[in-house]
């Protein structure tokens, strides 16, 4: 397929090019088919909140990163969709908070897992779990992602799962781990029963987590605390839901779109 130029001055300049960038993504053995169809359905979800942060994500990305923060040994897992949309975001994350990334994959192949750990060491993440290092098999659920790094989420109080399918979140709950995740459908399984659901596009999430970790990488614990006790999800997931009712009903009556 030839690569489209897209003009900055589409309409949809910032989703197109995040379609290519899933594209690249594929074509680099980095996302797998069924990446594409999930990419898919967060377009649909990102057209619906107004293709911007909201109030309830940016809520959500405050606790988000104090609870990273103040976490003893927290890690980020990345899947193929998160690594074609925001590698350089996530190594800049990573290096500025000192919270390793680990490849974690549902659809896991070795060739995947090398094509992603190169594809995040180039855009300078400073260290990857997941692929060279030890690993185990978690107990409690059957796909590939229950094979994780000893040293990252199978040691983690604090996992951040961005663009999960369902069965996982769960799983390390039980474990007794906190789990924070991006995803933009507020219903998925994910999305309900995490402690920290950032409804927003990843794209746009990864800047503003930057952002608030210089903010407060330099807070005290008490004041990250305070953050993340008076942070309430199943608030944030209501807001969430009738914002989407408000909007459509709101568009639904003006009878346009754009
Ligand atoms: O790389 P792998 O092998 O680990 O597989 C990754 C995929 C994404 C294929 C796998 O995890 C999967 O099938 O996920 P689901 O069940 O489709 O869930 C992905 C969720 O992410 C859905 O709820 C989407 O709405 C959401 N999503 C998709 N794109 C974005 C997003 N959320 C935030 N930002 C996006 N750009």
């Amino acid at each position: 397929m030839n690569q489209v130029k897209i003009p900055r001055s589409h309409p949809r300049y910032e989703s197109l090019l995040l379609r290519e960038k899933i594209i690249e993504g594929y074509k680099k053995g980095i996302v797998v088919l069924p990446g594409l169809i999930a990419h898919g359905r967060g377009e649909a979800f990102d057209y619906i909140i107004g293709e911007k942060t909201q109030d309830f994500a940016l809520k959500a990305i405050e606790a988000g990163v104090a609870m990273l923060l103040l976490a003893e040994r927290p890690v980020v897992s990345v899947n193929g969709n998160t690594a074609a949309l925001v590698p350089a975001e996530l190594a800049r994350f990573s290096e500025l908070t000192g919270i390793p990334l680990e490849v974690n994959l549902f659809y896991r192949s070795r060739e995947r897992e090398e094509a992603i750990y190169k594809w995040l060491k180039m855009h300078g993440a400073p260290k990857i779990l997941g692929v060279y290092d030890e690993r185990i098999e978690l107990d409690g659920f059957e796909s590939m992602r229950r094979i994780v790094s000893v040293e990252g989420i199978y040691s983690a109080d604090v996992v951040l799962v961005p663009l999960e399918d369902g069965d996982r979140t769960e799983a390390l709950k039980k474990m007794g781990k906190k789990v924070i995740t991006i995803d933009l459908n507020p219903f998925s399984r994910t999305a309900q029963k995490a402690d920290i659901t950032i409804v927003d596009n990843i794209y746009r999430v990864l800047p503003l987590m930057i952002n608030e970790a210089k903010r407060l990488i330099d807070a005290d614990r008490e004041e990250l605390t305070r953050i993340v006790s008076s942070y309430d999800n199943k608030r944030i997931l209501s807001e969430a839901i009738l914002f989407i009712r408000d909007r459509l009903t709101r568009l639904g009556e003006q009878g346009v779109f754009v």
